[in-house]
């Protein structure tokens, strides 16, 4: 299960804060200096441009990475895609260079064999996401949330990175493989 993964490096910390006391001889801190606690739980983030099925750029996403959880900001100009409710995933391969098609991508992010769809009781696989909604001008303004990280295991920016795919039609989050949703017709590159 992709939660409980995610959570394991959380009960990590709990256990060194626990430990902690026991390094509280350590020289006091020094004045000015922030704890490293700090640093380490600053989001990461990744910005990437959406190309249409013709190559242009249509908007952008911006990913800022937490400790426990991944937000993802979608952006698409007016005129980007056509209105209405669209299934987005995250696909396993950083490739949106077939612009045709995108299925250089290849299939949803999926390292445990789980089943397709945030409502179904076998699933959800690591690339699934809410649906966004496009205007009637065809732009679109969504924030969304994910439990698979940015980097480190199981990370969308593995060796072969990863894409967002926008796809044409809704995804039903229930059947397989991709509730539906249709043909692919706008990717960006996470790599
Ligand atoms: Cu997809
Ligand atoms: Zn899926």
């Amino acid at each position: 299960m992709t939660r409980a993964h995610r959570r394991l490096p959380l009960a990590a910390a709990a256990l060194a804060a626990l430990c902690a006391p026991a390094l509280a001889q350590a020289p006091a801190k020094e004045p000015g200096k922030e704890p490293a606690k700090e640093e380490a739980s600053a989001p990461q983030t990744y910005e990437s441009a959406i190309t249409n099925g013709k190559g242009e750029t249509i908007g952008k996403i911006m990913i800022r990475d937490g400790a426990n959880s991944l937000v993802m900001r979608v952006t698409v100009q007016a005129g980007g895609l056509p209105p209405g409710w669209h299934g987005i995933h995250f696909h396993a391969v950083g490739d949106c260079s077939d612009t045709e098609k995108f299925e250089k991508s290849k299939a949803h992010v999926n390292h445990d064999q789980s089943k397709h769809g945030l409502l179904n009781p076998d699933g959800p696989d690591e690339g699934d996401l809410p649906n966004v909604y496009a205007n009637a001008d065809g732009s679109v303004n969504a924030e969304v949330s994910s439990e698979t990280p940015l980097t480190g295991e199981g990370g969308l920016r593995d060796g072969d990175g990863s894409a967002l795919i926008v796809h044409a039609n809704e995804d039903d989050h229930n059947t397989q493989p991709i509730g539906g949703a249709g043909p692919r017709i706008a990717c960006a590159v996470i790599k």
